[in-house]
Formats: C-alpha cells, sequence, structure tokens
C-alpha cells in the first residue's frame, strides 16, 4: 500500500482507519475521500481530501489517476436499520457503489478492502460459533447487499485478478463518531449515556447476543488483512473476525463495575430485535487467525476502561 484512497473518509469507521493510515504510511499517501455533504473536519484536513462519491464511477477515476492510487478502502455503505427504511438507497451505494470501485480498481491495478458484515448472515445459519462457510440468507436488504458484496468482490478476484479482501465486521464500538441507524448502536450509546449520568433505555433485549469490537481491533483487522502475505489466504471475501460477544446485560454490568450508579432500562424496538435474532451470536474467526495471523487486543473488560476513561475527557472537553 503506497497511495491509499479510503472513500467514506468521514463516516464512524473512515474518519479513525484515515487517520490511523495517515500514521503508517504518511499523511501525503492517504486520501480521504468524500461526498460533499459530509466534508472532513478536524485532523483529517492536515492531509489530501477529495471528492468521491461510490455513485459517481467517473469522481473515483479521477482520485485514482490524480493521486496515483493502489489501494482503496471501500467504506460507504447504509448501516441495517436505515437499510430498511431505504433499500434501493442501500442497494445503490452498496452495490451500484461497489461495481464502480471495482471497475476503477480493474483499470488501475488496484487492491480493494470492502468490508462485509455479521449481518450477511441470516436465521438459518448456525448461531453459535458461526462457521467461516456456512449458509447465507439474510432477509435484510443490509445483509442482501454484504452478501452481495462478497460475491462481487470475490469474482472480480477470480475473474480479473482484483486483489480484494474484506472482514465480517461485528458492531464496531468507539468513541470518536457515531455509528448511525445500526442494530448494535446501543452497544456505542450506553457508554454516553453512563458518561453522562443518563438513565439508559434498551432498545434489545437481554439475552440477546452479538458479536462486538472495539474500534482499535477493527482498524487492525483492516489494515493488517491488507498487508498479508496472498500467498497464505485461502479465503478472501469476507473473514469472519471476533473479539467479544456480550447481550445488553453483559455490556451493563461490565460498566456498572466502575459506575455502580448507572441504570439501564428496557424499551425494546421490534425491527432492531428482529434484525439482532437472525444475526450470529458468536463467529468462529479460525480462518482469519490461521491465514493472516487475526488476533484481537480488547475484550469487553480493557474495551470498557478505555471506553470510559475517553469518553470522560471527551465529554469534559465538551462541556468547559
Ligand atoms: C449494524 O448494526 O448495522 C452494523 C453491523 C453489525 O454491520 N453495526
Amino acid at each position: 500500500m503506497k497511495n491509499i484512497l479510503v472513500i467514506g473518509s468521514t463516516g464512524q469507521i473512515g474518519s479513525e482507519l484515515t487517520l490511523e493510515l495517515r500514521k503508517r504510511y504518511g499523511v501525503e499517501h492517504v486520501v480521504a475521500g468524500y461526498i460533499p455533504s459530509a466534508m472532513p473536519q478536524g485532523e483529517l484536513q492536515a492531509g489530501p481530501s477529495a471528492i468521491a462519491d461510490v455513485t459517481d464511477r467517473q469522481s473515483i477515476e479521477v482520485v485514482a489517476r490524480q493521486f496515483k492510487i493502489d489501494t482503496i478502502y471501500n467504506l460507504a455503505a447504509l448501516l441495517s436499520v436505515v437499510a430498511e427504511s431505504r433499500p434501493a438507497m442501500a442497494w445503490k451505494v452498496g452495490i451500484d457503489g461497489l461495481w464502480n470501485v471495482l471497475e476503477v480498481a480493474r483499470e488501475y491495478g488496484c487492491a480493494v478492502f470492502t468490508p462485509s458484515s455479521i449481518g450477511s448472515f441470516g436465521m438459518e445459519t448456525p448461531h453459535v460459533k458461526t462457521p467461516q462457510d456456512t449458509i447465507q440468507r439474510p432477509r435484510t436488504m443490509y445483509g442482501v447487499t454484504k452478501v452481495t458484496t462478497e460475491l462481487l468482490s470475490d469474482y472480480y478476484f477470480v475473474k480479473y485478478g482484483v486483489d480484494t479482501r474484506a472482514v465480517r465486521f461485528p458492531g464496531i464500538i468507539s468513541n470518536v463518531t457515531h455509528p448511525g441507524g445500526g442494530t448494535t448502536d446501543y452497544a456505542v450509546e450506553i457508554f454516553y449515556a453512563a458518561v453522562k449520568g443518563e438513565k439508559f433505555v434498551c432498545p434489545i433485549k437481554a439475552g440477546t447476543y452479538m458479536d462486538m469490537m472495539y474500534m482499535p481491533d477493527a482498524m487492525h483487522a483492516a489494515i493488517s488483512l491488507m498487508e498479508a502475505d496472498p500467498k497464505r489466504l485461502v479465503h478472501r471475501n469476507a473473514f469472519n473476525i471476533a473479539s467479544m460477544s456480550f447481550d445488553p446485560e453483559g455490556v451493563y454490568q461490565a460498566i456498572k463495575k466502575h459506575l455502580p450508579e448507572f441504570e439501564m432500562t428496557y424499551e425494546v424496538d421490534p425491527l432492531k430485535q428482529a434484525i439482532a435474532d437472525s444475526w450470529p451470536d458468536c463467529l468462529d474467526d479460525s480462518c482469519a487467525r490461521r491465514e493472516w495471523d487475526w488476533m484481537p487486543r480488547y475484550d469487553l473488560e480493557s474495551m470498557t476502561v478505555d471506553m470510559l476513561e475517553k469518553l470522560r475527557v471527551k465529554l469534559q472537553k465538551k462541556v468547559m
């Protein structure tokens, strides 16, 4: 990876991944791709940026040519709950957009990372220790676009030799950019409520387990997979990765250990609950561990300590 384009650099993952890539590869080698309604702010402005709209192939092509891009992180997507209310848009951004990215990659010889998700699985998938290769019959538009993403990315690798690689991200927990419209968002919101001293109303039922991951591990996964030796990769699109699986009670208790006054009640959102029920409880990530040495660094306890500490500093600054 010499010259990298991050499409969706102002989004939940992109905003942190762009900065992390700049730390490793040099500021001038990582272009923050954005759409005009979501311009780069703050630290992201310290390096090159350009409009790179997945729905407009030419905009990606111009950036690829101008900056001699050899690697694209394609993070443009709608999350699961929003995708259910805007299915056509979810398809346009997720799949028509991916097609544009892959075509540019084919022409300019770029490697491409386009994440899939635990949302690519469905009710018929084995829910515990979900295998790498198993039934994928999601009934959500988000899931449909994620399975299609995996298939299309593999197709471009097999047919045209485009170096496509991906992971299936779990719910990602970060103290920087909020997610927006995901089923796992509660796992971020609960931390904000706790630090603000507010009672948290949980939209997901107790006993609903889903895989989650702290942002530093998610970035580490995306970067180390793209740096991995291609000769070792049996799979490509997309690897199961895992670091922790919990239900609302689990994360509530983990926070309560540090903030004993914190309170949570439930008001279940039927759409989010139905989506969550169709997703696995926990994935088997042994292929990722074997093929590119994937190893998470955070578990629920260490993430909770770090989240509470970082959010206290962040929210204090906002008040001052
Ligand atoms: C969502 O909840 O939609 C995402 C995901 C797990 O893919 N966070």
